[in-house]
This record gives structure tokens, C-alpha cells and sequence, in this order.
């Protein structure tokens, strides 16, 4: 049987990993090919898994742990994907918080199953708001060191950087990113894409194509910070069905939402790492995403759907304490519902602080 080629994007939380993915497996599906969809998370419902299922795609979620310390549920959710059609790539959404993943997934997956998959060169996305300020090592860059530590981690094992966002970076600022990321990783190829136009993509697929030696850079990689970094993030799931007498608007139901925390948010002085939020309804879906303190609330995918009645997710990775995350969450969505004379009905919700990393497989050498 042919193997599948598994493509692992990574990059931290918001910089555009779920929209890279779409997009590349709507190139592939163009090509004729089959395409699977992993996606991963600490918890369960995942704004990415609704999105990317709302939109067509075959998606196996793992839910519960990082794909590293979970590898053998990202094989199965990988295999278990083949249903009828045997998938001739698979794309794999690590955890935006998540590194150390050459020595954790891609060397286990050669390693263990390298009859069954070929394991594409790894792109890291870099997410330009946050990463100008850590790459300058700005005092302010939003997080802790511990958490910018996750960040250049994340872009020092990487086969290649992906500049996402092209389309609003100002040549100089593209410039200026492209050389403080060859200033600290000379070797590391990078390309300049637009996941929201598709500017770059041709040369990103071409390069996700390649057969050869990646994965060759080893690091080291202090897991005490790794582990404190990640702790500094508030990580809330919540889930709840929206009803009301009257129709409302669903893209500006999960604006208001999205608005109303980050208001709350800044007022706390917490920083935003990603607040996304999924609305579903009358067979339809919007999705809604700040990606900073210091940007705008957008409604990147728009239903113009009214309706009477929608199911919402909101997933929400802030540098602030869960249980107070939890509360500032139920105020928005309570007063946003209010507005629209609707009322929030809650299923269910996870707010917690990610555990320490305890990989199942570590080859810190490159092993075959
Ligand atoms: N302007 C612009 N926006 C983009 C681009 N790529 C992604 N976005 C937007 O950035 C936000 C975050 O994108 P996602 O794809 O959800 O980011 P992610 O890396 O998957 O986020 P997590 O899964 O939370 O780590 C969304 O609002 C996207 O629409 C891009 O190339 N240009
Ligand atoms: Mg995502």
C-alpha cells in the first residue's frame, strides 16, 4: 500500500495554522488527491475540528494532550482516517504552545512507521504581532520570557519558517521579520505566504513536496521552561447552544462575544494569545478570531445567517488565570446574548492550565 505523506504545520497559538491547512488540503484536493485532517488540543471541542468539518474536510480530532505526549492516538487518528479512501496526505494542526516536535513526532513517526507514512519537510509558521516583539526582544513582547523561549524554540527546529500574513506586512516590516529570523537561524529557509490569499502557496507546496534529509536539526530543550511557558497560558473550551424569540445575526453575535472579552481582557492587562469562536446554524457556520491584545476582533469566515437558535464554541488561550478566564468568558457571553435578547445555554467547559509535557518518545539524535 502506498504510504501517506504527513505534513505537520506548527507555529504558536493564532499564527495561522488551521487556515494554512485548509487551504494546502484544498490545493491537494484540486490535484486529485486524497486528504486527511488531524487536529489537537488539550481538550475537547475544538474550534478548529468544527471549522475545518463545517468546510468538507475528513478530520480526526485528538483531543486531550499534545500530539507528543499522546503519539500513539495521532498514529491511530491517522490510520483510523483511511476509511474508504486511504488518505495520500494527511495534515497534522499541532498545539500552538507546543514544541520539541522534530525529537517527539516526526523522528517517532520515521522511526516506528515508516512503512506507513512519508514525513514531509516541517514548517513553522511565524505569527508577525507577537513575533516582532519577541524576535526584537522587546522588554513588552506581550508574554513571558519562558513563553517566548516556546516561541524561538519553535522556529529553531523547524526544516523551513513560513512568514504568514503577507498580505498586511508592509515590505519593510516582511524585511525586517525575514532577517531577525535569519539573524538567529541563518540556515533556515523562509517563505513568505498569505494563507487568507493564497499568495506564496504555489512555492509552499512545491517545498512540502520535497523528498530528502529534514528533521536534522536536534535542540536542546529546557523542559522546566517549556513547562512554565506553557503554564502561563489560561486554556478554556466551552460549549453552549444560543437561543432566542427572535432571530439575531450570528456573525455579530459571536463578534459582540469576541469585542466584550477583549475589552475584559485588556482591562485585566492579560494578554491574548488566540480567542477564536465558531457559531453554527441553519446548516451554515461563522467563525470569529483576535489574535492579540493590540488587534481587532475578526470575523474571518461570515455566515450572514440569522437565526433563532445556534450551537457556539468559544476556545480562548490567554496569559491569565483559568478560573478567572472562566468568568470573564461567561460575563461576555451572557451580556453579548443579552443584547440580542438571546439566552446562553452552557454544555460544558474546561478551563485549566497545560500540564507539564511528558513526551512519549524523545530521539534528541536523528535516528533511522
Ligand atoms: N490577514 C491574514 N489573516 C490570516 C492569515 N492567516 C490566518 N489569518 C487569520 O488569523 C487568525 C488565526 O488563524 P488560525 O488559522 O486560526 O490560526 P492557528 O495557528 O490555527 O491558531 P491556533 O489553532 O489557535 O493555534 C484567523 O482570524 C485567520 O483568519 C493571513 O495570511 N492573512
Ligand atoms: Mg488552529
Amino acid at each position: 500500500m502506498a504510504k501517506m505523506h504527513f505534513i505537520m504545520i506548527g507555529g504558536f497559538l493564532g499564527a495561522g495554522k488551521t487556515t494554512t491547512i485548509a487551504r494546502l488540503a484544498r490545493t491537494f484536493q484540486e490535484q486529485g488527491l486524497n486528504v486527511g485532517i488531524v487536529t489537537n488540543d488539550q481538550a475537547s471541542d475544538l474550534v478548529d475540528t468544527h471549522n475545518l468539518r463545517s468546510q468538507g474536510f475528513e478530520v480526526g480530532e485528538v483531543a486531550g494532550a499534545c500530539f507528543c505526549c499522546n503519539f500513539n492516538e495521532l498514529t491511530e487518528t491517522a490510520s483510523r482516517l483511511e476509511g474508504a479512501h486511504q488518505p495520500d496526505v494527511i495534515l497534522a494542526e499541532p498545539v500552538g504552545s507546543c514544541t520539541d516536535l522534530i525529537a517527539t513526532v516526526v523522528r517517532p513517526l520515521r522511526h516506528f512507521h515508516q512503512d506507513q507514512f512519508s514525513v514531509a519537510p516541517y514548517g513553522v509558521i511565524l505569527k508577525p504581532s507577537h513575533g516582532l516583539r519577541i524576535l526584537r526582544n522587546e522588554a513588552k513582547a506581550g508574554f513571558s520570557p519562558q513563553a517566548a523561549y516556546i516561541f524561538k524554540k519553535q522556529l529553531e527546529e523547524a526544516d523551513f519558517v513560513i512568514l504568514n500574513r503577507i498580505d498586511e506586512l508592509s515590505v519593510d516590516v516582511a524585511d525586517e521579520l525575514s532577517s531577525l529570523i535569519k539573524g538567529e537561524f541563518p540556515e533556515i529557509p523562509v517563505l513568505r505566504t498569505s494563507a487568507l490569499t493564497g499568495q506564496g502557496f504555489e512555492a509552499l507546496v512545491k517545498f512540502l513536496q520535497q523528498e530528502g534529509k529534514f528533521g536534522l536539526r536536534s535542540m536542546e530543550v529546557d523542559y522546566d521552561v517549556y513547562a512554565e511557558g506553557e503554564a502561563e497560558l489560561g486554556w478554556l473550551n466551552s460549549s453552549l447552544v444560543v437561543s432566542s424569540a427572535q432571530e439575531f445575526s450570528l456573525d455579530e453575535l459571536l463578534q459582540g462575544i469576541l469585542g466584550r472579552l477583549r475589552d475584559s481582557l485588556v482591562q485585566h492587562q492579560a494578554e491574548t494569545a488566540h480567542l477564536k469562536a465558531i457559531g453554527m446554524a441553519e446548516g451554515t457556520h461563522a467563525v470569529a478570531n483576535l489574535i492579540s491584545s493590540e488587534t481587532e476582533v475578526e470575523l474571518s469566515l461570515p455566515s450572514e445567517c440569522q437565526t433563532k437558535s445556534a450551537e457556539v464554541v468559544v476556545n480562548a488561550r490567554v496569559a491569565i488565570d483559568p478560573q478567572r478566564l472562566e468568568e470573564v468568558v461567561a460575563t461576555a457571553i451572557a451580556a453579548a446574548c443579552d443584547f440580542y435578547n438571546a439566552v446562553p445555554q452552557f454544555r460544558k467547559t474546561q478551563s485549566f492550565r497545560p500540564g507539564r509535557p511528558v513526551p512519549t518518545h524523545r530521539f534528541a539524535e536523528v535516528v533511522d
